[in-house]
């Protein structure tokens, strides 16, 4: 899989790839990440990206010939392999595991970070394919939100994490990194590790029992129930059985 990043600070993400999932998943080969830099797209001597919004107003924005002629010459150099052309905007739809998902399956993705008050429209509207957000808060540009969608993106390949044996068609199997609350949608449960003691604040007598059955249904109701608390809106997506529906109606009128 191959991400083009268009940018004016391509120096932004050395670190970044020089750690982790992305250096792995870089230096193994089965993901190649290219920087441009925008400004080299550019005709004029001040290397210019940006431009005065018309009908007035504050900021600039970025205008659409180095966009199109950086996208066009990504095309041009590899013609036979499509590219899927994604602007990060504050306009976009939401990232999410499932938009993450769809992505993965791409072979050339291209990542247009912006800056400034926002993109000329006609990027938009007739370079890009698609409009990603990660979130409804403001951030200054694209590339913090351009590393966010490869590190989520990056992570579901296969043999990325060490998981190529788990399959797909086992509804029960779990991808690597992921706990079996994530799996079903749920929020995590909590997790302690040694000591048992710290601080007077004790380990939940359970996770020491060795009884993995009891211990496998504390797990999780404490999902279900950070669930219900803090995301509700997660836990209509799940399909809950008899007895979560009566654990989460024990919990009812216990609101902290
Ligand atoms: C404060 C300016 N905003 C109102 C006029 C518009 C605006 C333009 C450009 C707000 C943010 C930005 C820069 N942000 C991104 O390019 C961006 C972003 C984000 O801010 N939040 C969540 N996801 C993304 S993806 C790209």
């Amino acid at each position: 899989m191959t991400f083009e990043v268009i940018t004016i600070f391509p120096d932004f993400f050395h670190s970044i790839l020089e750690h982790g999932l992305l250096k792995r998943a870089t230096a193994s080969g089965q993901v190649t990440i290219r920087l441009h830099d925008l400004r080299e797209y550019t005709d004029d001597r001040h290397h210019t990206v940006d431009d005065r919004p018309f009908g007035g107003g504050p900021g600039m924005v970025f205008k659409p010939e180095p966009l199109f002629r950086a996208v066009e010459a990504l095309q041009g150099e590899a013609p036979e392999r499509s590219l899927r052309v994604i602007l990060l905007s504050p306009q976009g739809r939401l990232l999410t595991q499932a938009v993450a998902e769809e992505l993965s399956h791409a072979e050339r993705l291209v990542l247009i970070c912006g800056r400034y008050e926002g993109v000329d429209e006609r990027v938009t509207e007739h370079l890009a394919c698609d409009e990603i957000s990660i979130g409804d808060f403001v951030m200054s540009g694209g590339e913090l939100p351009a590393a966010v969608v490869m590190e989520t993106t990056i992570r579901l390949l296969p043999g990325v994490l060490g998981n190529e044996e788990s399959c797909e068609q086992d509804s029960f199997a779990v991808p690597a990194g992921s706990s079996a609350a994530e799996a079903q949608g749920l929020l995590d449960c909590p997790h302690y590790t040694r000591p048992a003691e710290f601080r007077n604040w004790k380990v939940p007598e359970v996770l020491l029992s060795g009884d993995h059955e009891e211990i496998r249904q504390w797990r999780h109701r404490r999902a279900l129930e950070k669930t219900w608390r803090r995301r509700p809106d997660l836990l209509a997506q799940v399909t809950l059985s008899e007895e979560d529906r009566r654990w989460l109606e024990s919990l009812k009128g216990t609101e902290l």
